[in-house]
C-alpha cells in the first residue's frame, strides 16, 4: 500500500534534510515523496536520488494551502500524510501508522516538540521534551493533560493554541480528496487546515491516535530570521482569520463533537482577540463585533463547564457587553493578576517596581554600574575600563558594582550591590552608565538617556548566536532574547577586525562599534617584572620556582545541569601529568565561569592548583609559562603575550560538528598543536621549544591578525569614546 508524504517545500534550506532523511529511513517502504516548492525554485536534491521524489515546482508563491493542494493532485499512493519541511519523523512512524489502518479510519501519529535538528535528537534525545513551551504550559494547565480516546477531545487539547490545531501527521485515505471541495483553505495564511480538519472530523471517517508513532514539530529557535508561522505576531490579518476558521468548523461540526473545540476557541478569546482588543482601539469596535458573532457559536455542549470562572465571565462579555465594557474588565483582570502575582513572588515584585517605580525616578548622570561575568567577579575589561576612569578621572564619576554570592575586593570606592537584589533593580533603572561583559536580564528595557557600553568578552572562535543552527544551550529561547538585548547596547567593544565583523552578524548589531582592542588585555603590555609575577604567585599561593602550565578550558552546552549552570569533567589525566612533569612543572586549573562543578585536586597536591575562582585570568596569564586550552577564547588574549599553546581537544568532532562549529579553520590557523590526548600533551610540553620553533610563523600571522589593535590603551580609547564622547 503506498503512502504519499506531501512536503511543501519554501526555501527553508537548513531544514529540509533532515526531513527527507527521516522519510528515506523509514521501515516502511512503499512511500512516494511530493515535495511541492512554493515559487522559490527547488532545494539541491542531489543526494536523494535512491527516494522516490516527485519534485512540483509553482512558479509562484502560492501559499502553504494551495502548495498542499498541488500535492494532492499529484499523489498516488493509498493514504497521504502531511509532513511539514521544519518537521521530521522517527523511522518506525509510518510503519506504526499503517499497522493501524482499517477501512474509513484515519491513524495520527503523537506530536512531540523540539528544539532541535533530527541528528541531536536522536543522539541525545534532548529534543525530547513535549509541550514545554509557556503557551503550551499554560493551556495545558487547565485541563487533564491524560490521553484520551476521544479524537474530539485528543486532536483539540494536544494543541497549544488554537492556531496550533493541524493536519499534520495524519494519515488519510486519498480517496476522500475525490470531493474535490475538501481542501485547504487557500484563503487563510494561518488557519488553513482548520475548516478540512472539521469536515473530515464531521464525516463518518473514524480517527485512530497511534501513540508510539512521533511526529517531531520542531521550534524554530530564529524569531528574528526564520520565524514559524506560530510565531509571527497576532496582527489584524491573524485575528480576523481565527474567527473566520472558527465559524467555518463551528458551523461544520455539530455541538456533541464541538465541546473542546469550543473550549479552545474560548481560550483563544481570553489570550489573544482580547490582547488585541486591548492594544488596538481603532480596530476594536469592529473586532468586537465579529468576535461578539464567533462566540454565540459556542455551544451549551459542555465547554463552558471546562472554562474557569474567569472563562465564562469573559465569554459573557463577549456575546452580550460592548466593546469598551469588554476591554475595561480585560483590563481590570490583568491588573488583578499582577497584584496577585507581585504580592506572592518577590521577583515579580522587583520586576514591578522596575517599570513602574524606579525607571520614574531621577536618573544619576554620573553613576555608573559595572557587572563583570553576571556579578561573579571583579575581573575582565568593566575592571580595568573602571581602574582608568579612578586613576584619571579622580572625584569624577560615582560607581557601583554587581556581585553575586560573596562581595569583591575592589580598589577605589565602589558601591556594592548584589545582582537581583532591590537594590539592584532600583540602579540598574536609575544610572545613566552600564558596562558590561555579558548580557544584561531581558526584562531591563533601556530608559530614555541611559548609556550601554558591552565589552563582550572575547573573539569568537565558536559560533555565536545567528550563526548557530541548533541553540543546544539550556535556553533554547536564546536568540530571541539576545536580538533583544543588543537592541539597547550604545557600544560595543571588539578586539579586533575579525570579531567586529562577526559580531555585525552574529548578533545583527549595526550600532557603535569601539575598535580598540580589549581593556582586559591592556595589563598583557604594562611591564610585568619578576617582582609583578612573584607577588601574583604568592597571592595564589604556588611556588615560585616551578614552570607554571595554565589549563583554561571552556564548557560545552549540553552538559548542564540548569540556566548557567554548566558540568566539567576533567579530561586532562592530572596523575599522568604529574608523574612525567612534576619535578618542573605545576599546573593551574581554570574552569570557566558558567562551570559550577569545583574540581577537587586534593589528589595533586603541590602539583595541581584549582584558580577557578580567581577574579582575573589576565594575572594568571601573567605568571604562566604556556597556556593548554581548547575552543576558548582565551587564546585569542594569550597569543599577544607570544608564549606557547597547546590546544587539547578530545571532544573536537562533537564540540565542532555538533555543538557549535567554528568560524576559523583551526587546523590551518591554530599556532599551536591540537592534541586528543593527554600523552600528546606531555609529549608537547616535553618538546616545547621544538614547538615554538614550529609554530613560530603560524604565530606571527595570528597575532597579526587577532592582537593587531592591542597596545595597552584600550581603557583610555574607550573611556574617550563613551565618557567624553571623543571619537
Ligand atoms: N574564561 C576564564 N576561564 C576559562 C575560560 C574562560 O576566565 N577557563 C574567561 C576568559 O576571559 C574568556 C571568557 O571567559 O575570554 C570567555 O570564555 P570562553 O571560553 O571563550 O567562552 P564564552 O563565555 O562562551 O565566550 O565571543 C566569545 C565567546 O562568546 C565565547
Amino acid at each position: 500500500m503506498k503512502i504519499s508524504v506531501i512536503v511543501p517545500f519554501n526555501g527553508e534550506k537548513i531544514y529540509y534534510r533532515d526531513c527527507l532523511d527521516s522519510i528515506r529511513e523509514q521501515n516502511y517502504k512503499d512511500i512516494e515523496v511530493i515535495m511541492v516548492c512554493d515559487g522559490c525554485g527547488r532545494p539541491n536534491l542531489d543526494n536523494y536520488a535512491d527516494l522516490n521524489l516527485k519534485v512540483v515546482e509553482l512558479a509562484e508563491h502560492s501559499g502553504v494551502a494551495a502548495v498542499r493542494n498541488e500535492g494532492i493532485k499529484h499523489a498516488t499512493g493509498e493514504y497521504v500524510m502531511f509532513l511539514d519541511i521544519d518537521d521530521y519523523v522517527l523511522e518506525d512512524t509510518i510503519e506504526l501508522l499503517v499497522a493501524k489502518l482499517k477501512d474509513n479510519r484515519i491513524c495520527y501519529a503523537d506530536q512531540v516538540h523540539s528544539w532541535y535538528s533530527r541528528r541531536i535528537f536522536l543522539d541525545d534525545k534532548q529534543g525530547n521534551n513535549p509541550v514545554d513551551d509557556e503557551e503550551n504550559s499554560e493551556e495545558m494547565a487547565d485541563v487533564e493533560s491524560e490521553v484520551t480516546d476521544n479524537p474530539y477531545e485528543h486532536i483539540f487539547m494536544r494543541s497549544g493554541t488554537f492556531q496550533s490545531i493541524t493536519i499534520l501527521g495524519m494519515l488519510i485515505p486519498k480517496k476522500v480528496f475525490e470531493d474535490e471541495t475538501l481542501r485547504f483553505d487557500e484563503a487563510s495564511v494561518y488557519f488553513s487546515d482548520h475548516f478540512l480538519l472539521a469536515r473530515l472530523l464531521q464525516s463518518d471517517i473514524e480517527f485512530k491516535f497511534v501513540e508510539s508513532a512521533k511526529y517531531i514539530k520542531r521550534r524554530h529557535n530564529d524569531p528574528i530570521n526564520n520565524p514559524s508561522m506560530l510565531q509571527k505576531k497576532d496582527g489584524e490579518k491573524k485575528i480576523y482569520e481565527s474567527m473566520v476558521a472558527y465559524t467555518q468548523m463551528r458551523t461544520t461540526m455539530s455541538d456533541e463533537k464541538s465541546t473542546w473545540l469550543d473550549y479552545k476557541y474560548v481560550r483563544h478569546i481570553i489570550k489573544k482577540i482580547s490582547a488585541f482588543l486591548v492594544e488596538k482601539p481603532k480596530k476594536r469596535a469592529d473586532v468586537y463585533a465579529k468576535m461578539q458573532k464567533t462566540a454565540m457559536l459556542v455551544g451549551n455542549n459542555g465547554a463552558e463547564n471546562l472554562i474557569k470562572r474567569h472563562g465564562r465571565q469573559v465569554l459573557k462579555m463577549a456575546r452580550t457587553g460592548n466593546p469598551e465594557v469588554f476591554v475595561r474588565r480585560t483590563i481590570n483582570h490583568s491588573r488583578w493578576r499582577t497584584l496577585k502575582t507581585i504580592s506572592t513572588q518577590r521577583s515579580q515584585l522587583k520586576r514591578w517596581l522596575y517599570d513602574n517605580v524606579y525607571t520614574k525616578m531621577k536618573m544619576l548622570d554620573n553613576t555608573i554600574m559595572f557587572e563583570s561575568f553576571f556579578g561573579k567577579s571583579y575581573s575582565d575589561s568593566p575592571k580595568y575600563i573602571y581602574e582608568y576612569l579612578n586613576e584619571n578621572y579622580a572625584g569624577k564619576y560615582n560607581y557601583i558594582w554587581v556581585y553575586a554570592g560573596k562581595k569583591h575586593k575592589i580598589p577605589y570606592k565602589a558601591k556594592q550591590i548584589k545582582r537581583f537584589s532591590f537594590a539592584y533593580f532600583c540602579y540598574m533603572a536609575r544610572c545613566k552608565y552600564h558596562v558590561f561583559n555579558g548580557r544584561q536580564p531581558v526584562y531591563f528595557i533601556k530608559r530614555k538617556g541611559n548609556v550601554f557600553l558591552e565589552t563582550w568578552h572575547g573573539t569568537p572562535l565558536k559560533k555565536l548566536v545567528f550563526d548557530m543552527d541548533d541553540v543546544t544551550t539550556a535556553s533554547p529561547l536564546y536568540k530571541e532574547q539576545f536580538y533583544i538585548q543588543t537592541r539597547s547596547w550604545d557600544y560595543l567593544v571588539a578586539p579586533n577586525q575579525f570579531s567586529e565583523d562577526v559580531f555585525r552578524h552574529a548578533f545583527l548589531y549595526d550600532g557603535k562599534m569601539l575598535e580598540t582592542g580589549y581593556p582586559r588585555n591592556d595589563i598583557l603590555y604594562k611591564k610585568h617584572d619578576k617582582e609583578l609575577v612573584d607577588s601574583i604567585k604568592d597571592e595564589i599561593g604556588i611556588p615560585r620556582d616551578k614552570k607554571v602550565i595554565l589549563y583554561a578550558p571552556t564548557w560545552r552546552d549540553d552538559e548542564f545541569y540548569g540556566h548557567a549552570m554548566y558540568k566539567f569533567t576533567l579530561q586532562l589525566d592530572l596523575k599522568k601529568m604529574q608523574e612525567e612533569l612534576g619535578d618542573e612543572y605545576i599546573v593551574l586549573l581554570r574552569t570557566h565561569y558558567f562551570i559550577s562543578d569545583f574540581l577537587d585536586l586534593s589528589e595533586h597536591e603541590g602539583f595541581a592548583y584549582n584558580v577557578s575562582k580567581y577574579d582575573d585570568i589576565a594575572r594568571l596569564y601573567l605568571v604562566s609559562d604556556m597556556l593548554i586550552t581548547d575552543y576558548s577564547s582565551v587564546f585569542f588574549d594569550y597569543a599577544n603575550l607570544k608564549r606557547p599553546m597547546i590546544f587539547y581537544m578530545y571532544d573536537l568532532e562533537k564540540y565542532a560538528s555538533v555543538l557549535r562549529g567554528f568560524y576559523i579553520d583551526i587546523e590551518e590557523e591554530l599556532p599551536g598543536p591540537i592534541v586528543l590526548t593527554t600523552e600528546k600533551v606531555i609529549e608537547s610540553i616535553r618538546n616545547i621549544d621544538e614547538v615554538k620553533e614550529k609554530y613560530s610563523a603560524k604565530y606571527e600571522e595570528f597575532s597579526e591578525k587577532y592582537c593587531a589593535w592591542e597596545d595597552g590603551t584600550a581603557s583610555k580609547r574607550i573611556v574617550e569614546a563613551v565618557f567624553d564622547n571623543k571619537e
